[in-house]
C-alpha cells in the first residue's frame, strides 16, 4: 500500500512564487495541471522510477520526463559519463570526439539515419528537419496529422496534440496564417483522406511528418496499411517522409518504431531520450538528403550549444547502455502488466476503459469506444480522467496530467511498483462509483 500523498504545502507555496515571475508557474504547460486542477508537486529529486517532491511525497514515476528515462533517475553509468564531461568543460562551440562516437552510434542503432545533425531539443529537430525537406524537394507543401505534436514549430503548430490540446489551443496565437498556409493537416490512420490529398497536392508536397506510434494526444497505434500507404505516396510523388521519433526512439525498440513496424523514413527527428535527459534533439537520415544542411548545402541550421559535450557524453552512454542491457522485453512485460491490470481493475468498478499500448508506452482513456485518431481520443471522458489521476497521485502514483498523453514505464521499475500501482488504480477507479 503506498502512503497517502496528498500534502502539498510547499508545493503550493513555490507554484505560487513561481506564477509571479514565470507565466502559469511553468516553463512548459505540459506540466502545470490545467486540465485536471489542482498544484503540481515541485519535484526535490528522482532515483530510479521514483520521484520525491518538496513536501516529502514520494511517487512512482511514469512520466520519465516525458520519456527519456528508460533507465530511470540517476542510473550510474549516465551519471559517470556526465561527472566526467563535466571534467573537462561545459562547451567549446568547437567540434569534439563525442559528436561523431554518438553520430555513429545512432546511425548504428538506426540504419535510415546514414548522417545526423545534433540540435538542442525535439522541437528544433523538426523545425530543421521541415526546412530540409523543403529545401532538398524545392517544394514548400508539408502534410501533419490532427493531434500529433512536433513541438512548437509554426508551421506545425495546428491542430496540435500535448500541453496545446489539453489546455484547449492546438493552433496558437502568434502563428501567423502564413507560416501554416503551406500545412495542410489530415486525420491520423485515415488512409483514404491520406490518398485524396497527394492525389490533389501530391506535387507540391516537401514532406510528411508523422508521429508513427502517436504520444501527444494520448497513445495511438498507426495501422500496417496506414504507414504502408504512406511509404508507398511518399516514393510515388518524391515526397520526403519524416518519422518524429522524439517519444518513440530507441524506447519501442533500439531502432525506435520504424524497426517495430518495419518502414523505412526518409528523415527521423529525435529528442530527450539521446541526451537520457539532458537538452538534446538530432536530425538525420538519407545522406543524399542531409548533404542540403550547410556547410555541405544550402540549407542553413546552427547552434553554439548543439552537439554540447555534456549531453553527447550522457547520450553515448545512453546508448551504450541499450545495446549492453537491451531492456525491450523487460519493458513489454512491464508495460503489458500494466495494461493487463488497469483494465482488470476498471472493469471490476465497471469503469468503461480503452488501453492503447505499444512496449513500454500507453494511454488509459475513459471511454467505451476504441481510439485511432484525434476525434475518438477526444471523445474521453476527461473530467472523470481528472478524478482518477488525483486518485493516483494522492495514492503515489505520478501519472501525465492529461488525458492526452502518454505514460512511459522505465526498465527499473520493479515488480512490487507495478502491484503498488495496480492496488492505487483498484481505489483510485472504486473512486469513481461514488
Ligand atoms: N511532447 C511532450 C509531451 N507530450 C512535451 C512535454 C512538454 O511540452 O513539456
Amino acid at each position: 500500500m503506498l502512503p497517502d500523498t496528498s500534502r502539498r504545502t510547499e508545493s503550493e507555496r513555490l507554484f505560487q512564487k513561481a506564477s509571479t515571475l514565470i507565466p502559469g508557474g511553468v516553463n512548459s504547460p505540459a506540466r502545470a495541471f490545467g486540465a485536471v486542477g489542482g498544484t503540481p508537486p515541485f519535484m526535490k529529486r528522482g532515483q530510479g522510477a521514483w520521484l520525491f517532491d518538496v513536501d516529502g511525497n514520494q511517487f512512482i514515476d511514469y512520466i520519465g520526463s516525458w520519456g527519456p528515462h528508460l533507465f530511470g533517475h540517476r542510473h550510474p553509468a549516465i551519471l559517470d559519463a556526465i561527472r566526467s564531461a563535466l571534467e573537462i568543460g561545459t562547451s567549446f562551440g568547437a567540434p569534439t570526439e563525442a559528436e561523431a562516437e554518438l553520430a555513429e552510434l545512432v546511425s548504428k542503432l538506426v540504419p535510415s539515419i546514414e548522417m545526423v545533425r545534433m540540435v538542442n531539443s525535439g522541437t528544433e529537430a523538426t523545425m530543421s528537419a521541415i526546412r530540409v525537406a523543403r529545401g532538398f524537394t524545392g517544394r514548400n507543401g508539408i502534410v501533419k496529422f490532427a493531434g500529433c505534436y512536433h513541438g512548437h514549430v509554426d508551421s506545425l503548430l495546428v491542430s496540435a496534440g500535448s500541453g496545446a490540446l489539453t489546455l484547449g489551443c492546438p493552433s496558437s496565437p502568434g502563428v501567423p496564417p502564413g507560416s501554416t498556409a503551406d500545412t495542410l493537416v489530415l486525420p491520423y490512420n485515415d488512409c483514404e483522406s491520406l490518398q485524396t490529398a497527394f492525389r490533389n497536392h501530391g506535387n507540391q508536397l516537401a514532406a510528411v511528418i508523422i508521429e508513427p506510434v502517436v504520444g501527444n494526444m494520448g497513445c495511438v497505434v498507426p495501422t500496417p496499411q496506414f504507414l504502408a500507404s504512406l511509404r508507398q505516396l511518399c516514393d510515388h510523388y518524391g515526397t520526403v517522409l519524416i518519422f518524429d521519433e522524439v517519444m518513440t526512439g530507441f524506447r519501442l525498440a533500439a531502432g525506435g518504431a520504424q524497426q517495430l513496424f518495419g518502414i523505412r523514413p526518409d528523415m527521423t527527428t529525435m529528442g530527450k531520450i539521446l541526451g537520457a535527459g539532458m537538452p538534446v534533439g538530432a536530425y538525420g537520415g538519407k545522406a543524399e538528403i542531409m548533404k542540403s544542411v550547410s556547410p555541405v548545402g544550402k540549407v542553413y541550421q546552427a547552434g553554439t550549444l548543439s552537439g554540447n559535450p555534456v549531453a553527447m557524453a550522457a547520450g553515448i552512454a545512453m546508448l551504450k547502455l541499450i545495446q549492453r542491457e537491451n531492456p525491450y522485453p523487460r519493458l513489454e512485460q512491464l508495460g503489458a502488466a500494466l495494461e493487463q491490470g488497469f483494465q482488470a481493475a476498471a472493469h471490476s468498478h465497471q469503469i468503461p476503459v480503452r488501453i492503447n499500448r505499444v512496449g513500454s508506452m500507453l494511454t488509459v482513456f475513459l471511454t467505451s469506444e476504441s481510439v485511432s485518431d484525434l476525434a475518438t481520443a477526444t471523445k474521453s471522458d476527461t473530467a472523470r480522467f481528472s478524478r482518477w489521476f488525483h486518485g493516483m497521485l494522492n495514492r503515489g502514483v505520478y501519472l501525465p496530467c492529461s488525458q492526452v498523453e502518454a505514460m512511459f514505464v522505465s526498465a527499473v521499475h520493479s515488480d512490487a511498483d507495478i502491484q503498488a500501482t495496480l492496488a492505487a488504480a483498484q481505489a483510485a477507479f472504486a473512486d469513481l462509483t461514488t
